[in-house]
């Protein structure tokens, strides 16, 4: 079954400024209403990756996303951790984390595949192009998301890292047009010939509002969000990552009935 990683940002929009026991509540009550809509992980991120957003700084990120760690998983949740900093990502595994979800691949921290190397943790390395989300000239897109994505991996080899451990992400929305994200998506399957396990995180992105009534909340892009977790999970995606874990974990259902009749 489609592993679906909840998303839970403790960011001081969110549920946290600046990780006070309250906070740290309220993130902890969150996650375990997505834990009982269907989540697998719950994904812990401290830091806005919006195009041209401002970097926390080191000790803030750890202070919002470390107190969150080791409380979920002292709830027996399987918690992710979305950060491109190596440092976080070694006090996150050390508090519990499972996975350490890199939005850079690892092209934001030098130290981060070391990092992965020297922990037992999981590790996303998603498609990247800087901090600023800039659209650079593919010549293909889905055939140079695919290469980039495979020199990670090969980096990552390189360090020691078993390829097992390694979760690709194309990176829907980063430094890709609408019209990218679509190609990149229709082609999700050319990801698995690079042999590690696919992630795909599409929700409430804004390619979706079209799909939406014009000028609603991004919650509306929700049945858009789960449509493609179903087509991504029938694709060969491994894993989705979601802010609404219950219409997605719906739509999985629906796909693994229809898959139950197909193998029948
Ligand atoms: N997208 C965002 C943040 N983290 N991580 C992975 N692996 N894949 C993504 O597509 C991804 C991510 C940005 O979305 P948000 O700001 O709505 O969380």
């Amino acid at each position: 079954m489609t592993v679906v990683f909840g998303i839970l940002n403790v960011t001081p929009d969110s549920f946290s400024d600046g990780g006070s026991f309250r906070d740290v509540d309220a993130a902890v009550e969150h996650a375990l209403s997505l834990v009982d809509d269907g989540a697998d992980f719950i994904d812990v991120g401290g830091e806005s990756t919006r195009p041209g957003a401002d970097r926390v700084d080191e000790d803030e990120e750890h202070e919002r996303v470390l107190p969150v760690v080791e409380a979920l998983a002292a709830h027996g949740v399987a918690v992710s951790v979305d950060t491109m900093r190596a440092s976080t990502a070694r006090l996150a595994a050390a508090a519990g984390a499972a996975v350490i979800n890199d939005v850079s691949g690892g092209l934001a921290d030098p130290d981060m595949h070391a990092v992965i190397a020297d922990t037992s943790v999981d590790y996303v390395a998603m498609h990247w192009h800087g901090l600023d989300h800039a659209v650079p000239d593919y010549s293909n897109v889905v055939r140079d998301v695919r290469g980039e994505l495979k020199q990670r991996v090969a980096e990552l080899i390189v360090h020691g890292v078993d390829p097992a451990r390694v979760i690709v992400d194309p990176g829907i929305g980063f430094a890709k047009n609408a019209e990218q994200n679509w190609q990149l998506l229709g082609h999700l399957d050319e990801l698995s010939s690079l042999e590690t396990r696919v992630l795909v995180g599409v929700s409430r992105k804004r390619f979706l509002a079209e799909f939406a009534a014009e000028g609603a909340p991004a919650t509306d892009r929700d049945p858009a969000t789960a449509t493609i977790s179903a087509l991504a999970a029938q694709a060969g995606a491994w894993g989705v990552r979601v802010h609404d874990v219950a219409s997605t974990r719906r739509a999985l259902n629906v796909w693994h009935a229809w898959q139950r009749g197909a193998t029948a």
